[in-house]
């Protein structure tokens, strides 16, 4: 439970210390004005340009490690899928983020001197791979438009760091021919709402297409954790939506015994997470494949509201049951 507490606890950190803590440079965004060939082009040879360049276009893989992006390939304008690796030793999560209505770095510094500000609207979530174990993969799929997006992880490390803190925050720059690739279909069609879910009970076990729409005016991301074999439901869920206050002398209560019992050692378990969609604005969707296996999860989000309450704890939790 407790690297469960570490990441019900990672969602307090606003968004805003995350954007706040970000070094990179975005002097490139918004300036990805491509070239795309001559503009007296004739309409048939412009088409066959076009098809020429997706032809030629590179899937694009991120690569999460301890505690880097590493992006290959181009990403283009229109639904664009990416895979994401997690090649660390820890948890990793791939986050979009872009900063709207012309801000830049140093108006999130802003926001990261105000304590407790609310999310502003110019911070916009597009989606994102959500925690994943390491050595697996999953995939991300988002309608982005050309320009410069932000990468974040906001796993948190044993030493209460969050990733993103510890270099996993790059850019994206989306660029090129837009693509005329159709969304994908879900599987697993999911709508959020604040502070709910409607999604369905059960899914069958395999490759799972994920679909998070947002109909709320918050962010909200849709996590799949697994539950443990042999643990209820309802005793993980309550877990997971603990507050840290409890949950933490709960977690501290088991005496150690002498043989150092590994149910006491908790920490070193699996914390189950299983992929999902990264965070959406409001009105945004996005899209995102995981591989699932017959068992129990719980559909979250832990988004964190004005007072720091992760939505999960207002009612945003489903069960799902896949076999
Ligand atoms: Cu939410």
């Amino acid at each position: 439970m407790d690297r469960l507490t570490r990441m019900n606890r990672l969602t307090r950190i606003a968004a805003m210390v995350t954007l706040g803590a970000i070094t990179l440079g975005l002097a490139a965004c918004g300036g990805n004005k491509e070239a795309t060939g001559t503009p007296t082009t004739a309409p048939k040879a412009a088409t066959a340009t076009a098809t020429a360049t997706q032809a030629a276009a590179k899937p694009v893989t991120i690569t999460g490690s301890d505690y880097a992006f590493a992006v290959d390939g181009q990403a283009v304008p229109g639904v664009q899928t990416i895979t994401f690796k997690n090649a660390g030793k820890e948890d990793h999560e791939l986050q979009l983020v872009s900063l709207d209505q012309g801000k830049t770095l140093a108006d999130a510094q802003k926001l990261l001197a105000t304590p407790g500000a609310a999310l502003p609207d110019w911070v916009k979530f597009n989606g994102g791979a959500w925690t994943i174990p390491a050595g697996t993969q999953s995939t991300m799929t988002a309608k982005l438009n050309a320009g410069s997006y932000i990468l974040l992880c906001f796993v948190e490390s044993p030493d209460k760091l969050p990733h993103f803190a510890k270099g996993m925050a790059g850019t994206l720059e989306v660029k090129g021919t837009e693509a005329k690739a159709a969304a994908p279909t879900a599987t697993l069609a999911i709508e959020a709402t604040d502070h709910a879910f409607k999604a369905p009970a059960e899914a069958a076990a395999g490759k799972a297409t994920i679909s998070l729409k947002n109909n709320g005016k918050e962010s909200h991301f849709a996590g799949l954790i697994r539950v443990p074999d042999g643990v209820a439901y309802e005793t993980f869920t309550k877990a997971l939506t603990s507050p840290p206050a409890t949950a933490t002398p709960a977690a501290a209560s088991p005496k150690p015994s002498a043989t150092g019992s590994p149910a006491a050692a908790a920490p070193a378990a699996p914390s189950g997470v299983s992929g999902g969609v990264g965070a959406v604005s409001a009105g945004g969707q996005a899209w995102s494949t995981t591989e699932l296996k017959a068992g129990t999860y719980a559909i979250v989000c832990l988004v964190p509201d004005a007072k720091g309450v992760p939505h999960a704890a207002l009612g945003m939790m489903n069960k799902l049951t896949v076999k």
